[in-house]
């Protein structure tokens, strides 16, 4: 068994281990990437299901540590798709110089603590073996697909394929009778994408999701030099604010600042206006026209009115249409998703809903799904069943702290984490968007690049005072998960039932794990801690 060691082993070369692999270099640090795919791009590596691309506007989703990088960079649409986010991703590993860092189809087996001599043992399933001073696990938030316990399911005769876990090679839908089953932001847009090739698409929906168009376009050169001069102000304008990380411009050709209102100060017929306007240009922004719809029970069901109003605009089949109506939760404490043509697409005469519902799926056969009272024959059979989200990939690792505690362990009654940066017991192991922190409430870029800078920077005080040691105390940890639950006890999110609150996963706790105050207010704490000492941290 091999050993080697450096100052930081980081797991994950997504856009986190990738930035995290820059800003280490550059301040002299010894490291190594240990990541388990053949490529960088981490999520956008991994998730390369047909019509995959971002919800959030390219020019934003996008890193702002460089300007060279994105005054150079070219993206081609105002939501970019999954092809061109890798590219960007392997763009910014070859122009950055970070692949000799890299280690690659690596997955790391454990983490283990020794507090002598005071560093991590990491360990991986070739059976190396690496010791690290630190370690920073940018292992994503949605990076354990989550597989339905589906009688049957492992039986299917067909072609099989899960959304998250994609074959490399291209997948073709023609003449096909093809199946789906999950109704989150991976199938809806997947569906209309498969619906254009297949013969017959049949849509296994157990819960409908609210959507909204996103409103996609080709971005025109001369609007984006134009933006591309106000870079710095946009970025700062996205770090600001208690949003999630996306300011309060639209990143629209002629559009101004989105004015905060408040639904009890609007009349009806401008609370509608403002909605149409926003379902028009299109995009998740749609739940923040009116300021207090994840706040305000009242506001939040007549936003959920006009979704509903819409879905049966669009959709001709009246029963159809109720049954793509979300019922069962506020609109937005499920992330809400973005689609290009997704109600148009039940319109089409080869596409069918199944409301699990109404008819219960009983089992998957070699041939197909079985319902109560039908059986429905399938060539193809797609599964976007969604994730073991924020936890999944930390606690699936292996990771022992002071005196073997497993992270498992530390957990078992949901994640605890001061800042959503470390995690009492695990002294230098930094998590980048961990649970109790922004993380996937948040523009995913904004708040990497963030931790990313407060982790780098902790390590530069560390190096100056001779510390080897930080770890978070068991009092800081424990007043912050109270103010996360308290901030989210405020808003409609834990009326979800969503992966947000671990719901998904049979037997996961349920404890709401993102920090939902937005992305300044989080900035704003971190800075306050760094500024008091470090305040809540202890070291060594
Ligand atoms: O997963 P999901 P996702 N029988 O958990 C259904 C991000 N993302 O991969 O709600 C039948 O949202 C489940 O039904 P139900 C984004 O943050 C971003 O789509 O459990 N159905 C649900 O419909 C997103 O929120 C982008 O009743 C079953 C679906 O599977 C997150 O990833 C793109 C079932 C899972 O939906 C996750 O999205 C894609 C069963 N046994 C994803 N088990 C963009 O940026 C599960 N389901 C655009």
């Amino acid at each position: 068994m091999s050993k080697q060691h450096f100052e930081v082993i980081v797991v994950g070369a997504g856009f986190a281990g990738l930035y995290l692999a820059h800003k280490l270099t550059t301040q002299g640090r010894t490291l190594r990437v240990l990541e388990q795919g053949s490529d960088v791009g981490g999520t956008w590596y991994w998730n390369r299901y047909p019509g995959a691309r971002c919800d959030a506007e390219s020019l934003a989703y996008s890193f702002s540590f460089s300007s060279e990088l994105e005054q150079t960079w070219h993206w081609s649409e105002r939501y970019a798709q999954q092809p061109e986010i890798l590219s960007y991703a392997r763009h910014v590993a070859d122009q950055f110089q970070l692949r000799p860092l890299i280690q690659f189809n690596t997955q790391v087996t454990s983490a283990i603590w020794q507090e002598l001599p005071c560093h991590w043992v990491i360990e991986t399933a070739l059976g190396e073996r690496f010791t690290a001073d630190f370690c920073v696990m940018a292992t994503g938030c949605l990076s354990v697909p989550q597989r339905p316990d589906i009688p049957g399911l492992e039986t299917f005769a067909g072609n099989f394929y899960q959304a998250s876990q994609w074959p490399h090679e291209p997948v073709g839908f023609e003449a096909e009778r093809v199946g789906i089953i999950g109704t989150g932001s991976s199938g809806i847009q997947a569906i209309p994408v498969i619906a254009a090739s297949a013969a017959h698409l049949t849509v296994f929906q157990r819960t409908p999701n609210f959507s909204v168009p996103a409103n996609n376009y080709e971005l025109d050169p001369d609007w984006v030099s134009e933006f591309k001069q106000h870079y710095p102000a946009h970025r700062a304008n996205h770090r600001a604010g208690n949003g999630s990380g996306f300011g309060d411009l639209d990143i629209l050709p002629r559009s101004g600042p989105v004015d905060p209102v408040i639904f009890n100060e609007l009349s009806e017929p401008a609370a509608t206006a403002l909605l149409e306007a926003a379902w028009q240009r299109g995009g998740a922004r749609f739940m923040a026209v009116i300021n207090d719809t994840l706040m305000n029970l009242e506001a939040n069901q007549f936003v959920q009115a006009f979704v509903h109003k819409k879905i049966r605009s669009l959709v001709k089949d009246p029963v159809t249409a109720a049954a793509l109506c979300p019922t069962t939760h506020p609109i937005g404490t499920r992330r809400i998703c973005v689609d290009i043509n997704y109600y148009e697409t039940y319109n089409q005469d080869h596409v069918r809903l199944v409301n699990l519902r109404e008819t219960p799926l009983v089992e998957i056969t070699p041939k197909g799904i079985a319902l109560d009272k039908e059986h429905i024959e399938l060539d193809t059979l797609v599964i976007a069943t969604g994730f073991d989200a924020m936890t999944g990939a930390l606690r699936n690792m292996n990771i022992q702290g002071v005196g073997g505690l497993a992270l498992e362990d530390a957990w078992h009654a949901g994640p605890r984490t001061y800042l959503g940066l470390m995690s009492v017991g695990f002294p230098n192991l930094f998590m980048v968007t961990g649970p109790g922190s922004p993380s996937v409430l948040s523009n995913m870029l904004v708040s990497i690049e963030q931790h990313v800078d407060w982790i780098v920077n902790c390590l530069t005080k560390m190096r100056a005072d001779n510390h080897r040691m930080i770890r978070a105390e068991e009092a800081a940890q424990d007043q912050w998960m109270a103010h996360v639950q308290m901030v989210a006890e405020a808003t409609l999110f834990p009326q979800g039932g969503s992966w947000y609150l671990g719901a998904n996963v049979p037997g996961k706790p349920r404890i709401f794990m993102p920090y939902a105050a937005g992305v300044g207010a989080y900035r704003e704490a971190c800075e306050a801690v760094v500024a008091k000492g470090y305040r809540g941290f202890e070291f060594a």
